[in-house]
């Protein structure tokens, strides 16, 4: 790296985008001039970087969510600029964690699944692989997230108000997406993903819409100014939010255009560039592979059909052979509510020509059906179709697709057992099971620096960096009480960073001396943020009672957010705001007891969490949770889980060790005995403690400001609702087990050295649970694509 070069195109970013010097910049635009002098550097690079991918095949990952987080440490990171950066910036009297810290997250994400994006991103580029994203360029991330009186308030993230140095808009390649009532323009903007050593950037593309004609001269001179914009507007709707509120039909039907929007603009992209250096389309499928990150970019199957039978006049068969060699499905939950269907009426009145060619895909698969000997009177079953005038996406993906993969060993079973036996049952070689991963480049090296280089120099090399099976050779110190200690020290400055943090940012002082225990994750009932509330509060009760209740201070940290229109998440957010008041007010119990609601949890939120973590709570109820990835980042810093036996947790406890972890609670064969008999009526009545803490949802305990919000969530548990079951997620009946847990997690908690040694087993171990063995994984078995140095 020229490092003069840099600095001189700060100098000269400053005074062509600022009109200022270099120092007069404030730290926005501090952050804007450094991150694009990078790009200088960057860009022959990435250049280098395509062209030797060329001609060759590829793939590609197809997702509505992108949740990068930050860019500019990471890249610097990857790059190995680090040090030289800091010494510029010390040489030009800048501070490189105020800037760092003026970078907006790239939150176009709600979770796992748009984090799971991107750390395939950074483990495919890091080995060398050509691997793709493309989605949607929104401009207002997922919400950001305020607590007033302990209620959730949401306000639009802008996270482009101070520009995005680190896209490349790229007008020349856009292209028109076509609906019954419109034309709009998609944009592509460039965002390189650099690989760790810098040998390979590869490109996440996501579009932006715009309208064809940006004003309507003649309404605007006849003094219609909103008419005059109306056209502009509604194009630019399409990618203006992550995830608008689809309550109703009008924002179904934005959703719908969205997800159309996307995988249309990536399809011609794709065709377009391919027929520059190929005289017959035919052979696509040999040097594309499509990834499908759940089913939100399903419609991509019937639109390469429409571009192959249609535009390029193949006929259907061939072309079918093309989609589904091209095409390969990731299914990341099974909970009914997230299996995507639409109504046909919207396909038919916003896509009239996909929806014709869905319907063929629904003929031609019924004769296959019939082929393979199912019964008329069966096919109803697998219809894509229903005969709820529903299109089902999941069916068509599975229909129209190689590879149908879980995320987790358990959730495969789960898909091939119950979820989708229907379709494992003919296709079996379809299915396969893709264990999730996590990059640790992020997750270690950048938001741990000093765990990293403990095991840099216990390892003698850095490899671990892209090789983490590496750090299984340090189990051997697992009773070196050095070694232990020196973890144990790295654990506690992590603790007071964190500490300062929400200090800084929530106004709360806490205890780096306490156990950390932390819930960091969306908020959903079958997550079960509210089990852990529950015995918090109980926990709060049984140190009023018994004051000399011998146990070690501990401090409770949730993060996540709700999504607009769950009220009963919402009120959960709520009731954890209650019960932290509660104990902050009362000296009896406040210095054992601690809760922090860490507002607005995302990635960078999240480099701050983890690494501080002692334990990690994964209580969602078994058979529930696909996978989950934070549980893997826990692992990775050294924290131990207090979990179910649900998706990645099993295979976590299977490297780690089930001693070295606090493992509760019904399993998924456990629940499917006894769902049908259970009465969580009994468990109120009959756990110690466990009716004093359901009723302070309805005795007056808390105010939940006449939301109603209270009453309904108890409902919900003891009685039902219309349309679940009384305590749905097994609650009440996993209480008594998980507070036994958190028992014996506590009480492990005062010997530090043999808890320092648990944590090593976990850290150790995580080795699996890279997205290096992940994408390689997908890189042989699935996409077939090759590494290029
Ligand atoms: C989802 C699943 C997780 C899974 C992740 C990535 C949808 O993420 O629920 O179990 O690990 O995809 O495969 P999330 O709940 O975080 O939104």
């Amino acid at each position: 790296m020229d490092i003069e070069n840099i600095k001189k195109i700060m100098e000269i970013e400053a005074l062509v985008h600022f009109a200022k010097n270099l120092n007069e910049c404030n730290v926005h635009e501090k952050y804007f001039v450094l991150s694009k002098s990078l790009m200088a550097e960057v860009v022959p690079r990435w250049n280098k970087s395509n062209n030797k991918f060329k001609g060759e095949r590829k793939a590609y990952y197809f997702s509505a969510e992108f949740l990068m987080g930050r860019a500019l440490s990471n890249n610097i990171i990857n790059l190995s600029f680090k040090s030289d950066i800091l010494n510029l910036l010390d040489e030009l009297g800048m501070n490189f964690n105020n800037i760092e810290e003026a970078e907006e997250d790239a939150a176009l994400g709600n979770g796992g699944l748009g984090r799971l994006a991107a750390c395939f991103l950074d483990s495919a580029a890091t080995l060398d692989y050509p691997l793709y994203g493309y989605g949607i360029r929104y401009q207002y991330g997922l919400f950001k997230q305020a607590i007033e009186d302990g209620f959730q308030i949401e306000t639009a993230d802008n996270w482009l108000e101070h520009g995005d140095p680190w896209s490349i808009e790229n007008r020349d390649e856009a292209v028109i997406v076509s609906y019954s009532d419109q034309n709009v323009l998609a944009i592509p903007f460039d965002t390189p993903i650099i690989g760790y050593g810098g040998n390979t950037i590869n490109t996440l593309r996501l579009w932006k819409s715009e309208s064809l004609v940006s004003l309507d001269f003649e309404k605007f001179n006849n003094y219609e100014y909103d008419a005059s914009v109306k056209q502009k507007n509604d194009a630019e709707n399409i990618s203006k939010v992550l995830y608008p509120n689809d309550m109703d039909r009008e924002g179904k039907k934005l959703r719908l255009r969205q997800q159309y929007f996307f995988v249309s603009a990536s399809l011609q992209d794709l065709v377009r560039k391919y027929k520059k250096s190929h005289t017959t389309i035919n052979d696509f499928s040999k040097f594309h592979s499509i990834q499908l990150n759940d089913t939100h970019p399903a419609v991509a199957i019937p639109e390469l059909m429409r571009i192959l039978t249609i535009q390029e006049t193949i006929e259907w068969d061939k072309a079918w052979q093309i989609v589904t060699e091209t095409f390969s499905y990731t299914n990341h939950t099974i909970l009914a509510e997230a299996l995507e269907e639409w109504p046909i009426e919207l396909y038919k009145e916003l896509l009239p020509n996909i929806y014709k060619i869905i319907e063929k895909i629904n003929i031609k698969l019924k004769e296959q059906l019939i082929h393979k000997g199912i019964s008329s009177k069966n096919i109803y079953q697998y219809e894509i179709i229903s005969s709820h005038n529903n299109i089902r996406m999941a069916y068509l993906s599975i229909y129209g697709s190689h590879s149908v993969n879980g995320v987790a060993r358990l959730h495969t079973e789960i898909l091939k057992d119950t979820q989708l036996n229907n379709w494992y049952r003919i296709y079996p070689e379809k299915f396969n099971n893709k264990t999730n991963g996590i990059t640790q480049r992020r997750w270690l090296l950048l938001s741990n620096p000093e765990l990293s280089d403990l095991i840099t120099e216990l390892l003698g090399s850095d490899g671990w960096i892209t090789d983490l099976k590496q750090i299984k050779v340090l189990e051997k110190y697992k009773d070196d009480e050095y070694v232990l200690n020196r973890f144990l020290d790295i654990k506690n400055t992590k603790k007071k960073q964190l500490a300062e943090y929400i200090k800084k940012h929530e106004g709360i002082e806490i205890d780096p001396n306490s156990l950390f225990d932390i819930q960091i994750k969306r908020f959903h009932e079958y997550k079960r943020q509210f089990l852990n509330a529950l015995h918090i509060l109980d926990l709060y009760f049984r140190i009023k009672e018994n004051p000399n209740l011998d146990r070690v201070p501990q401090t409770f940290i949730f993060g996540g957010k709700a999504a607009p229109g769950y009220f009963r998440a919402k009120a959960i957010i709520k009731f954890i705001n209650d019960i932290k008041n509660l104990i902050d007010e009362d000296p009896d119990v406040r210095d054992k007891l601690k809760v922090v609601f860490a507002t607005n949890y995302r990635v960078t939120y999240g480099e701050k969490l983890f690494p501080a973590a002692d334990l990690s709570e994964q209580i969602s109820t078994a058979g529930k949770e696909a996978s989950g990835t934070g549980n893997m980042k826990f692992m990775l810093n050294g924290a131990l889980t207090i979990g179910t036996y649900d998706g990645a947790n099993v295979e976590i406890v299977e490297e780690a060790g089930e001693e070295n972890n606090f493992i509760f609670g019904l399993r998924v064969e456990d629940i499917k005995e006894i769902e049908d008999s259970y009465d969580p009526i009994y468990y109120y009545e009959n756990v110690e403690g466990l009716k004093r803490v359901m009723d302070t949802l309805i005795d007056g305990t808390f105010n939940d400001a006449g939301t109603g919000f209270y009453r309904e969530l108890y409902d919900s548990i003891i009685h039902g609702s219309h349309n679940s079951k009384p305590d749905a997620y097994f609650i009440l009946k996993d209480f008594e087990s998980y507070r036994d847990a958190q028992i014996k997690a506590n009480t492990a908690y005062k010997d530090k050295l043999s808890w320092a040694k648990m944590c090593w087993m976990n850290l150790v171990n995580a080795g699996k649970f890279s997205s290096d063995r992940t994408v390689e994984d997908y890189a042989n078995e699935i996409w077939h694509i090759k590494k290029h140095k």
